[in-house]
């Protein structure tokens, strides 16, 4: 890490009013206490709950996949829409076993635009609506709370978006769980709570 981008990682965490921590000074630490500085995306573990911000939307895919997907698009939007390679990244979570698997992507905006947040975990989903949930994002990262507009799930997840927290109140479309270019008037913004099938 270089002098200037530590400079800017400061001003940020002093942006991000008493989120500042002595982390910012440390060759190599990790952005995530500091928030995500513009332009970052961060990707949160399910499994951990660790959250890590990279300066690329790739570093983030490739740290959601374990690796195995070092190549995504530095382009959210582009991720999403981009059919191949998101079965692509399915195939090699099937072929290669892990620690972790995208499980799924939050836009703030319609269409797969604007803001973009990665969870992933430990394992694929496999049971399914009816079983429990495999994963639950029980809070919204600082900045997300009622912003998300679209998403994309993946290795074998369906997402369902909940307006209260504890995933409680309005939920978006079951039928529409893999992925959705606008979830809807009734719950666009309005997200709080997300699980995962
Ligand atoms: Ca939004």
């Amino acid at each position: 890490m270089n002098m200037i981008k530590s400079s800017s990682m400061i001003a940020l965490a002093v942006a991000f009013a008493g989120c500042a921590t002595d982390a910012a000074d440390e060759p190599g630490a990790d952005q995530a206490e500091l928030g995500p500085a513009a332009g970052q995306t961060c990707a949160t573990n399910l499994s951990t709950q660790e959250t890590s911000c990279f300066e690329t939307f790739t570093a983030a895919i490739a740290h959601a996949t374990g690796g195995r997907v070092a190549d995504a698009p530095n382009d959210a939007h582009a991720y999403a829409t981009d059919v191949a390679l998101r079965d692509r990244v399915e195939r090699i979570a099937g072929l290669h076993p892990a620690a972790a698997y995208f499980i799924g992507a939050q836009y703030k905006d319609a269409n797969y635009r604007g803001d973009v947040w990665v969870y992933y975990g430990d394992h694929p989903c496999a049971a399914g609506f009816g079983s429990s949930p495999e994963y639950e994002a029980a809070v919204m990262p600082s900045g997300w709370n009622d912003e998300i507009s679209s998403f994309i799930a993946g290795t074998g997840c369906k997402e369902v978006l909940y307006a209260e927290g504890g995933c409680m109140g309005h939920e978006s479309d079951v039928n529409q769980a893999d992925f959705e270019a606008y979830v809807g008037d009734a719950m666009n913004d309005q997200t709080s709570c997300i699980r995962w099938f």
